[in-house]
């Protein structure tokens, strides 16, 4: 499809999609790339990519940029530390780790992820100086829950994250909670139901790591609505959370800013999803907005931040900027 519709939040790469299976070393037969992490590291852009091979097997794989736009894919994939009793018994003999979000926090980078074990999907945490050597730090939840983002500060002392418990098969809302030590987490509160916005009576996850701005916690997420199939459509909102108690949202988007309608985004190996684990912020206040295609392909989106700002205010004149019914559940 060559039709996207005029959307005045963000502007797709024309190049789109920038990482596919076949742009990783032949030999190991990556499929797909997506759902990344994104950060800044020595001055280029690095990519902590979700990749799938013929076996269907996860792999963590760094792929480097600078500009942005062209990554190339180290020789090999990540060493995850499988030397670990636990790490191996309880999920990574499964070899299905996903969705890395990575957070720069107290010198150091971590990485909080998805994973499956005999206990359904949950979360990890991983940590690194220099993106080549990785060191587990142990489960960070019980199941079933996904989607951890680590913030940028710490709140009181202790650290912040927001996450996706699954409430019901599909149906999710966004929490967050509060660790001292990164491993034991508690004071949990809901940020947002999914039952709040029109288009995510699905669920409701958090996306990238939030961005401290004067008005408040900036934070791409994605939401989930169903078609009659009973496919799931995943679509991207950005939402503002209180400086001091992100447990509160203080504005919201009543657009989605992204959601699929390009070839790329609707066709793969799971058709019509958008779906975002990092973005760049430059010096300029751009947003480059890297997302999975369809569970297939990498691909990016720009912004800035003043447009985000925006649109979580609702400033910004939509096609039809009439004011929406009351809808949802309470
Ligand atoms: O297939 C779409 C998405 O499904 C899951 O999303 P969520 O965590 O919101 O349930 C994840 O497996 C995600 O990776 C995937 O893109």
């Amino acid at each position: 499809m060559k039709y996207s519709s005029p959307n005045p939040y963000l502007t797709r790469y024309k190049g789109n999609p920038i990482l596919q299976g076949k742009d990783f070393p032949h030999e190991y037969g990556i499929r797909h790339v997506f759902n990344s992490g994104m950060i800044k590291y020595k001055g280029k852009y690095l990519m902590m990519c979700r990749t799938e091979d013929h076996r269907l097997r996860d792999r963590f794989w760094i792929a480097e940029s600078s500009d942005g736009y062209k990554f190339k894919p180290r020789p090999a994939p990540v060493k995850m530390p499988m030397g670990n009793k636990e790490f191996q018994d309880y999920t990574y003999n499964g070899e299905v780790y996903y969705d890395p979000r990575i957070t720069f926090i107290d010198g150091k980078y971590y990485i909080i992820h998805s994973c499956h074990s005999s206990h359904t999907c949950r979360l990890s945490l991983l940590e690194t100086e220099d993106f080549e050597k990785f060191k587990w730090r142990g489960f960070i939840c019980e199941p079933d829950n996904r989607n951890g983002v680590l913030f940028p500060e710490k709140f009181n002392g202790l650290y912040c994250r927001m996450d996706r418990p699954n409430t019901d098969a599909n149906i999710g809302d966004i929490w967050v909670s509060y660790s001292p030590d990164l491993i034991h987490w508690g004071q949990s509160r809901c940020v947002v139901r999914n039952s709040q916005l029109r288009w995510s009576w699905g669920k409701i996850g958090p996306g990238s790591v939030p961005i401290r701005t004067k008005e408040g916690w900036l934070c791409i997420f994605h939401s989930v609505y169903t078609v009659c199939n009973y496919q799931f459509v995943y679509n991207l909102g950005v939402m503002l959370l209180d400086l001091k108690d992100p447990s509160k949202c203080i504005a919201m988007c009543d657009d989605m800013i992204l959601s699929p309608e390009m070839d790329y985004e609707l066709h793969g190996q799971t058709p019509s999803v958008v779906f975002t684990a990092g973005h760049i912020l430059e010096d300029d206040g751009e947003i480059k907005i890297y997302y999975g295609g369809a569970d297939t392909v990498m691909c990016v989106a720009t912004t800035t931040l003043k447009t985000l700002l925006d649109a979580c205010h609702n400033r910004i004149k939509a096609p039809d900027h009439t004011p929406l019914m009351p809808f949802g559940r309470k």
